[in-house]
């Protein structure tokens, strides 16, 4: 369908409008036509020549802000195609590339169809099939002997977040922490960086409403690749830049989205802090600071304007940034015109040493303009912080624990060098860390031990799953009821299971609450009901939420929490903590800073390439391996330089290179493109060691922390790019 004014250009590239295939149903049923997706209640069956299909809405779970509202096509039991909801105001009737495909992943012929024991060496691919009940028998008795000869702690539970709602998520979470297990500080490989700086500044409160972005006189993705990870929200701005809005993408890679901006800005990477402070410096010069904001709702102003801004000249900051002086100008210039100004922060910027700092440098600028008190203004990480529900009686279920805590970027190090207990027994679901882990190879060094008794719960058998002793079947979320909570806009949804588990797969919750009765664990939430599970995440929920009925809400499909205009703080001041008494009780900076990282100095001296990392278009992490078109359409496991490397090294697009730095030397396929500025590879998505590669882009970063959040630190990582001959 040509439309003549598309209010979706530029997402062409991920053919949000394409129409996905049906799945075929087999045994000489003939081929399905898909009308359309067209307004109607739910509940009715759709009549598609001989077949009929039942559409159940549902909610997509992959790890992605949109949180999309999905129709799913089911053939009895069978899901047959998803698509986005129209009925969903910012789903807006289309999925996307990844989505589209979703009825593949759920029927790939790679999904694991029953538990397995291993019979062959860890890491290797000789399983043989067992029973659930085989399984489970022989879990249990080996964490109860665990136990039994080194306490609790030495058990780690390391479930992740991964493409499923609440309830499956937490409540695993919540069987080992009844348990007594090691904790996980969850999310570090993730956002535990930039939420972690967020709290410091803005305090546990979302952000910008993205859906206001119609009031919004100017719009800066800061580190975001909206076209990757934030789709519908591109959709949405694209209609608002049609009436004159600018969009500046500031990226230090011309990502499809930087490419589509009005201005596309190519920082150099780790400076984003010092660019904030330079428009700050900016602002103050010319007079375009909003006292009266900052006055009422900002702590630490006058400090952070004595002591920090003025050493970030122009001059300065164009010298650390890479860009020019007239830039540097033009952006402050552009902000500090602005009334309405929002900034939609990346996380990937903040995956680096000095990370949390950049965050607390950008959130300071809409105070200083006062954008943070107007609708459309401000600035958005996550929203999940003004939806509290509450998950702590999921994941905490028996209160406060006290046990020793693993962080989740350090598996690798808990596994080797933990004492006192070792850890002797790891269960591991919705995550595979033998890929995307930081220092990948300690990862796989500890997954080898002989002594530790693994279990892996994936609908796949993933690098990760390859090391268990144990590996479970996992339904994915389109086979599983659960309730969905967006992190990137401010709606909640309940969705029940559209159809019916692969082969033998089972969801994490039913199996969390057969490891409970088995591991005989009396807490109430685990013999709970759904209903009562839904129940509990609203009773003692915070304030905003527990009005909601949760019968209601299991009913309503897809409902929003509204937001005030203007932003909250939830700091100890009640105020934007610009100086952060906190930060300074750990020991960092207190007011927001720029300076080189002097570990980062150093290898600068060795090496002469930096990496990024930045999110894959089809195959996010390593979730959508079972999908060969996805897979095909990201193309070969690459690596990209600019021109000047390239010729430097003698390099042409298409050939294969190494990797190297003191930690591993891995190979890709090169592509050599502008994209990037010169003294940086560019790795996008973190694909496990497939036929065109050897090695994964982990084994070159170390598990070094970031400044705030004990976040990983992908992007600290200098490296050479070589011929692979
Ligand atoms: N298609 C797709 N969707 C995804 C994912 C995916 O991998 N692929 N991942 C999912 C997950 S797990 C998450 S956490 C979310 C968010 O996923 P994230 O990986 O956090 O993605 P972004 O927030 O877009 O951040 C990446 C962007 O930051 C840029 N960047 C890197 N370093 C710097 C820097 O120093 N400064 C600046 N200004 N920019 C920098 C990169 O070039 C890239 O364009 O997305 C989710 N959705
Ligand atoms: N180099 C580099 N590395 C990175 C990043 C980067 O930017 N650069 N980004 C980091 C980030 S932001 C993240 S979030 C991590 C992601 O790291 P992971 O969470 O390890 O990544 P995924 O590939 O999404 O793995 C999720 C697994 O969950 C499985 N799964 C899906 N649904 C279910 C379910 O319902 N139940 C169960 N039990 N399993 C299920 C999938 O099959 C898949 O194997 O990677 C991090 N690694
Ligand atoms: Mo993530």
């Amino acid at each position: 369908m040509a439309l003549s004014h598309n209010p979706l250009r530029g997402l062409d590239f991920c053919d949000v409008n394409e129409t996905p295939g049906p799945v075929r149903l087999g045994g000489g049923a003939p081929d399905l036509l898909f009308a359309t997706t067209v307004r109607r209640p739910l509940g009715q069956r759709l009549h598609l020549g001989r077949k009929i299909l039942e559409e159940i809405r549902v909610v997509c779970a992959h790890d992605c802000p949109d949180c999309c509202s999905l129709i799913a096509h089911v053939d009895q039991g069978k899901i047959m195609r998803v698509v986005g909801d129209p009925d969903h105001p910012f789903t807006d009737g289309f999925a996307c590339a990844k989505v589209n495909r979703d009825a593949e992943l759920v029927n790939s012929p790679q999904r694991l169809a029953t538990p397995l024991r291993r019979t062959g060496p860890k890491g290797g691919q000789a399983f043989e099939p067992i029973s659930w009940d085989d399984a489970l028998d022989e879990i249990t008795t080996r964490w109860t002997s665990i136990i039994a000869e080194h306490g609790t702690e030495a058990l780690l539970g390391y479930a992740y977040s991964a493409h499923q709602g609440m309830l499956n998520r937490h409540l695993t979470n919540g069987f080992f922490h009844a348990l007594g297990a090691s904790r996980l500080n969850g999310g570090t490989v993730c956002d535990s960086c930039c939420a972690g700086a967020w709290e410091t500044i803005v305090g546990a409160a979302g952000g910008t409403d993205p859906e206001t972005v119609t009031d919004s006189d100017l719009v800066i993705s800061w580190g975001c690749d909206l076209m990757a990870v934030n789709v519908h929200f591109w959709a949405k701005l694209q209609k608002v830049r049609d009436s004159g809005v600018k969009l500046v993408v500031i990226d230090p890679r011309r990502s499809q989205t930087a490419a589509r901006a009005d201005w596309h800005i190519p920082i150099r990477i780790g400076t984003d802090a010092a660019l904030a402070i330079g428009i700050a410096h900016i602002l103050i010069r010319d007079g375009l600071v909003d006292e009266n904001y900052l006055a009422a709702h900002a702590h630490g102003f006058d400090r952070f304007a004595e002591d920090i801004v003025p050493g970030f000249t122009p001059a300065y900051v164009a010298e650390v940034t890479g860009l020019t002086v007239d830039d540097v100008e033009r952006l402050a210039a552009m902000y500090g015109a602005a009334k309405r100004s929002f900034i939609r922060l990346g996380e990937g910027m903040t995956r680096l040493a000095n990370g949390g700092q950049a965050v607390r440098a950008v959130c300071v600028l809409p105070a200083m303009t006062g954008a943070y008190g107007r609708r459309g203004g401000g600035a958005l990480l996550v929203t999940p912080y003004s939806m509290p529900i509450n998950l702590a009686a999921l994941s905490s279920p028996n209160g406060p624990s006290a046990t020793r805590i693993v962080n989740h970027s350090r598996l690798g190090e808990a596994l080797l060098s933990f004492r006192d207990p070792p850890i002797q027994g790891l269960f591991i679901a919705a995550n595979n860390p033998a890929v995307t882990c930081p220092d990948v190879l300690a990862t796989r060094r500890g997954l080898s031990r002989e002594d530790l008794f693994t279990v892996v719960h994936d609908p796949f058998m993933t690098l990760t799953a390859r090391y268990a002793d144990i590996v479970l079947p996992a339904s994915t979320y389109l086979e599983t009821a659960d309730v969905y909570r967006s992190y990137g806009a401010y709606y909640m949804q309940y969705a029940p299971a559209a159809g019916n588990p692969v082969g033998e797969a089972w969801s994490n919750l039913r199996l969390t609450r057969e490891l409970a009765r088995r591991m005989g664990l009396d807490d109430p939430v685990f013999s709970a009901t759904e209903r009562e599970l839904v129940a509990t995440l609203f009773d003692g929920a915070g304030e905003t939420m527990s009005h909601i009925d949760p019968e209601t809400f299991m009913e309503a499909g897809p409902i929003k929490v509204p937001q005030d205009d203007a932003q909250t703080f939830a700091t100890p001041s009640g105020k934007l903590e610009i100086f952060s008494a906190t930060l300074e009780a750990e020991g960092v900076s207190p007011l927001p800073d720029w300076h080189p990282d002097a570990e980062e100095l150093a290898d600068v001296e060795r090496w002469p390439l930096r990496l990024l990392t930045a999110p894959s278009y089809f195959t996010p992490h390593t979730a959508y391996e079972g999908v060969e078109f996805l897979c095909k359409r990201e193309g070969p496991v690459r690596c990209v330089l600019h021109p000047e490397e390239a010729a430097r090294r003698a390099l042409d697009d298409g050939d294969r290179v190494l990797l190297r730095n003191d930690r591993a030397t891995i190979s890709m396929v090169l592509d050599v493109s502008d994209e990037v500025q010169p003294g940086v590879v560019l790795v996008p998505g973190q694909r496990t060691d497939v036929d065109d590669v050897s090695g994964s882009v982990n084994m070159l970063c170390s598990d070094r922390y970031s400044d705030i959040g004990e976040g990983a630190t992908y992007q600290s990582t200098f490296l050479d790019v070589l011929p692979a001959n």
